[in-house]
């Protein structure tokens, strides 16, 4: 494979049971990616990124392993993934797995033993505690409902499980228990993979086990040990190996994720934060129906560029993935079919220009919207579907629930990929697992690649400029005009290089911004031409040399 600065490198996303089926049982499998690799050769991609294909017992898809080393039979074997690489490899395109570690599947071997006896040898593998007088050992809330405590009548003693009931947290402190993770990472790396992706890995050290005056957040966010862990692990593993890391961070600040992706420490390349993606989020609480705030993502957005590109840090920057919601549908307009091209395409430069790692997920490339599913059997996510329970308990309407979820579930973005307008979107011959959107008939691979001016050319087009241009890549960071309601403007500087970037996120015109020069060459553009005023979703690239 070419050796290029991983820097430089865009990935790509993609959600296997949802991606392509080439079996009939209706969930999408490993062949199914080996059958589209030309597809990811010609959109420019760098990395795929597969979201967890171990066994499992998929009650969270794949996020709850009952065993690490082996390939879940739903998606092919161990030969399909050695073919996977080679052939991808071949393509020179590279293969990130997904790296749970935070917490198995309560079906694992360790967890099963576990739970039998206190004096199980895996007993420490995980957090077991007393109640505290009948209670829970403490108030602790899980991010998908209910106390993060699970009982266990077993032993009379609670297992900690920040997640589902079926997820219990491996507990860190056990020095047994970190080895056989590294073993297990580094069977992986020997096996070939290119790259790793760490899921929750800022939460790993749990730090005091006492009740909270919130959800208990505080205690294991970041925790007391996690740098000492995360630097373990890499001078475990991947350390002296070329492999690229990226973390997904829970809650996370600046400061810390400072420290994550400073070179000096080894600890990891890159990291994901979700804070801009809390924006429409009213008081914190996901379980609303509320429109984005702009200004305070754009405030996060370039808070969060600025502070990482000063103090040498490393984002990885990204609108979705398999736990959001389509962003055509959340921050453009999916309304008519020219806004949602216009604003898929608008979203896409105003991201792709800013420093970091892109990713894209399965479907964004297109302009992938929201299902709009309106039935609670249509849904799947075990996320969505607790919610759905608590809220009717809270005595919710369930009309306004279907309306929540239609706009806050994470299967909006796990409907399967819409290849092509025959039925269930050519992902499968068989009963999809979920359903696909009829929207497939015209929002569709075949489609977009037949139409030069659909949205997948122009992620192909940020693709390549990424690869090219070095401004993209190494550029400082710097905002303009954060107080204006409609427009996002930023540039990058390097060296005597400068980019301006320029979206307008309204379904209305605009006036150019007056403090800032937009005559360069125009790199890329969602019109074919420039006007007097901004457009509907106008967005522009521009490049300038100083001489
Ligand atoms: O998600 C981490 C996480 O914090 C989630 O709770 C996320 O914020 C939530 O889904 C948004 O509503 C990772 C994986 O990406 C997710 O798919 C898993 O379910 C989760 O970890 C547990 O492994």
């Amino acid at each position: 494979m070419e050796h290029r600065d991983w820097r430089k490198s865009v990935v790509y996303q993609i959600y296997p049971k949802s991606f392509n089926d080439t079996t009939g049982s209706g969930e999408g499998d490993i062949r199914g990616i080996i059958e589209k690799l030309d597809y990811f050769k010609m959109l420019g991609v760098d990395y795929l990124w597969l979201t967890p294909v171990y066994e499992s017992p998929m009650n969270d898809n794949g996020y709850d392993i009952s065993d690490y080393y082996e390939v879940n039979p739903q998606f092919g074997d161990k030969k399909d993934l050695k073919e996977l690489l080679e052939k991808a490899h071949a393509k020179d395109i590279r293969i990130m797995m997904d790296i749970v570690i935070n917490h198995t599947s309560t079906e694992h071997q360790w967890f099963v033993d576990s739970r039998t006896s206190k004096d199980s040898k895996y007993r420490n593998y995980y957090i077991w505690k007393d109640s505290a007088d009948g209670q829970p050992p403490t108030n602790w809330e899980s991010k998908f409902g209910g106390n993060a405590w699970a009982y266990d009548s077993q032993t009379n003693q609670y297992y900690l499980r920040l997640f589902d009931i079926t997820q219990a947290d491996l507990n860190w402190e056990n020095e047994d228990m970190r080895r056989d993770i590294y073993e297990m990472i580094n069977y992986w790396i020997d096996f070939g993979v290119d790259g790793l992706r760490f899921d929750v890995i800022n939460l790993i050290s749990k730090g005091k086990f006492e009740s909270s005056n919130g959800l208990g957040k505080e205690f294991y966010t970041d925790g007391p040990k996690v740098h000492e862990y995360i630097n373990e692990l890499n001078r475990n593993t991947f350390g002296d190996k070329d492999v690229m890391t990226v973390g997904e961070m829970s809650s996370t600040t600046i400061d810390h994720c400072l420290k994550y992706t400073d070179p000096e420490r080894n600890e990891l390349n890159s990291v994901f934060n979700f804070h801009h993606l809390k924006v429409d989020y009213p008081g914190g609480e996901k379980w609303t129906l509320a429109n984005f705030d702009f200004l305070e993502l754009k405030r996060i957005l370039m808070e969060w560029q600025v502070a990482m590109d000063e103090g040498g840090g490393w984002n990885a920057i990204f609108w979705c993935n398999h736990d959001q919601p389509r962003v055509v549908s959340r921050f453009g307009n999916d309304q008519t079919e020219e806004n949602r091209v216009l604003s898929g395409k608008m979203l896409a430069i105003a991201l792709h220009g800013l420093k970091g790692t892109p990713y894209i997920y399965q479907g964004e490339e297109i302009g992938m919207t929201n299902p709009g599913f309106r039935r609670i059997d249509q849904y799947r996510d075990i996320e969505s579907l607790n919610a759905y329970t608590i809220l009717r308990e809270r005595g919710m309407d369930s009309h306004q629930i279907m309306d929540i979820l239609a706009s806050k579930s994470r299967d909006n973005s796990r409907t399967p990929m819409q290849w092509d307008d025959s039925i269930h979107g050519g992902f499968t011959e068989g009963e999809p697992w979920i359903e696909v959107p009829k929207e497939y008939e015209n929002i569709n691979v075949g489609r977009a690649l037949e139409d030069k001016a659909s949205i997948f050319y122009t992620y192909q087009k940020l693709i390549q400029l990424r690869h090219e241009l070095d401004v993209l890549t190494y550029g400082s960071v710097e905002p303009y005009m954060m107080e204006d309601e409609n427009l996002f403007i930023y540039t990058r500087t390097y060296k005597n290089e400068k980019l301006t970037i320029i979206a307008n996120f309204r379904d209305k015109e605009v006036s150019y911004p007056e403090n800032i020069s937009v005559d360069g060459e125009v790199l890329l553009s969602n019109y074919k031409d420039k006007k007097e005023m901004l457009r509907p979703y106008e967005a522009l690239m521009t490049y300038g040399q100083e001489k």
